[in-house]
């Protein structure tokens, strides 16, 4: 087994910045793809959560962690990354901060708004898995949509301010968790502000590669459910 190995699903975001992450910082690593194989008893021993992406690592304590920014911050603390995740209190707040609003904020709505298009689940209690009628499941991935360009404009006014990047010169683990994320807009065609294009484009010109490659496979699946939805064959 590898130093680092992520198990994954190739058409996620959040394993996207895991993706991404892993080899940008130039880590020894190998991916299992898991997508069919999860949620066995194996799995469910080292993941009880039954999540991706998880890391296995042998300084952990369990061997085992999920979820995506909780395995980019301990690599970096382990790794002394400091590049990616700075260790001077302001700075890291800063990274924790555009972090914790996407998982807890942003993402949410941005789930409801695109996983029906993606074809995947949601979870219980949403108006995706409610008894209600198609039309009352359109309209609530609607106003998920409209109501992400608030967030999107608070990362982009208080977390960018006078920055290429969240981390300032150089993309933080916080900027691969938001420009992953914003892959999945395509999806729905989701008009960017000029600035957000700016700085997709920004951020897979730094990272090269590390970015584009594992970004490829989410782009695919993207257009893979584009073309399905046209009724072009795929
Ligand atoms: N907040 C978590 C979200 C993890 C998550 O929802 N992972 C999804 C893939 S996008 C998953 O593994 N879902 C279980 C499944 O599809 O069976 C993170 O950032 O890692």
């Amino acid at each position: 087994m590898a130093t680092n190995t992520l198990s994954i699903l190739k058409p996620s975001v959040n394993n996207l910045s895991a993706r991404i992450f892993i080899r940008a910082a130039g880590l020894e690593f190998e991916e299992l793809d898991v997508w069919g194989k999860k949620s066995t008893p194996e799995f469910l021993a080292k993941d009880p959560a039954d999540l991706t992406p998880l890391l296995e690592e042998a300084g952990l304590p369990r061997g085992s962690l999920w979820e995506s920014c909780a395995i980019m911050q301990y690599l970096c603390n382990k790794h002394g990354l400091d590049r990616f995740y700075p260790t001077e209190p302001a700075e890291r707040a800063m990274v924790d901060s555009a972090m914790f609003y996407l998982i807890g904020t942003f993402y949410p709505l941005l789930a409801r708004a695109t996983y029906p298009t993606l074809g995947f689940a949601q979870y219980a209690g949403e108006a995706a898995t409610a008894d209600v009628d198609d039309a009352t499941k359109t309209k609530a991935a609607k106003d998920a949509e409209a109501a992400l360009a608030p967030p999107l404009e608070a990362f982009h006014s208080f977390f960018l301010s006078g920055r290429p990047f969240v981390g300032g010169d150089r993309p933080s683990i916080a900027d691969i968790r938001w420009a992953a994320t914003l892959e999945f807009l395509r999806s729905i065609d989701y008009q960017f502000p000029a600035w957000a294009e700016e700085y997709l484009s920004r951020m897979e010109e730094a990272l090269g590669d590390a970015y584009t490659e594992p970004a490829t496979d989410v782009r695919e699946y993207v257009a893979y459910v584009k073309s399905q939805a046209a009724g072009v064959p795929a």
